[in-house]
């Protein structure tokens, strides 16, 4: 299993609508094992052209004997905004090697938090979407569950990334892609212009009529 968080040093507070992608080279702050998995995998930022340009590639190294997993995570403070709307977004590929995936998160007391998704198939890129509510299949590791549970640990994330567990017999070096990890939030969205001129124009439409309809009844009464 290999897990890929984003680790750093600094720990920072998670910027809504802020994309890490890689793109400048490095590793972003990310790093791998501590403190969920086993140190198992080599972590770089490659760039092999086409639309997605650089991203976080975590190689397992072929082992054929064992289950082999680790995180690849970046630490966070304290989130402090509306965690009940908050969620990630991120671009995952599982290379050449389909294993056990999820987004995992540690909370300070201890508490390991997954959510569990799956490549449709190797060598493809996917972007894999959820909120921190427990109805998007949130799994507290080991224990009983509850939204307020979930939102308790989340106010004190110390890391958040990516874990992956890999199978037994992989002969070959295992390789996980990852790209695009951005936190988004609900309740900010402004309509668009369009959308709203729209639903002036059928609300229009809509009185118009009805008017034209309440008209021809009058008359009609009066007739
Ligand atoms: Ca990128
Ligand atoms: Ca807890």
């Amino acid at each position: 299993m290999v897990c890929v968080m984003a680790a750093s040093s600094t720990r920072a507070t998670p910027v809504v609508g802020s994309i890490t992608n890689w793109n400048t080279g490095g590793l972003a702050g990310w790093s791998n094992s501590a403190p969920l998995g086993t140190a198992m995998m080599t972590l770089t930022n490659l760039n092999e052209g086409g639309g997605q340009a650089n991203f976080l590639r975590m190689a397992f190294p072929a082992i054929p004997m064992s289950i082999t997993n680790d995180m690849m995570y970046s630490s966070l403070d304290a989130y402090t905004g509306d965690l009940t709307g908050m969620g990630i977004r991120f671009d995952f590929r599982s290379f050449n090697y389909i294993g056990s995936t999820t987004l995992r998160f540690k909370a300070l007391d201890g508490d390991i938090w997954d959510w569990s998704f799956d490549s449709a198939s190797e060598n493809l890129w996917e972007t894999f979407d959820t909120s921190f509510l427990l109805s998007e299949g949130w799994d507290r590791f080991g224990d009983v569950e509850s939204d307020a549970l979930l939102l308790a640990d989340l106010s004190t994330i110390t890391a958040i990334g990516i874990y992956v567990q890999t199978g037994l017999g992989a002969m070959d070096t295992q390789f996980y892609d990852l790209d695009d990890w951005e936190y988004w939030e609900t309740g900010n969205e402004i309509p668009e212009p369009g959308a709203v001129c729209m639903l002036c124009g059928l609300l229009l439409s809509f009185a118009l009529v009805q008017r034209k309809r309440l008209r021809e009844l009058y008359l009609q009464r009066a007739a």
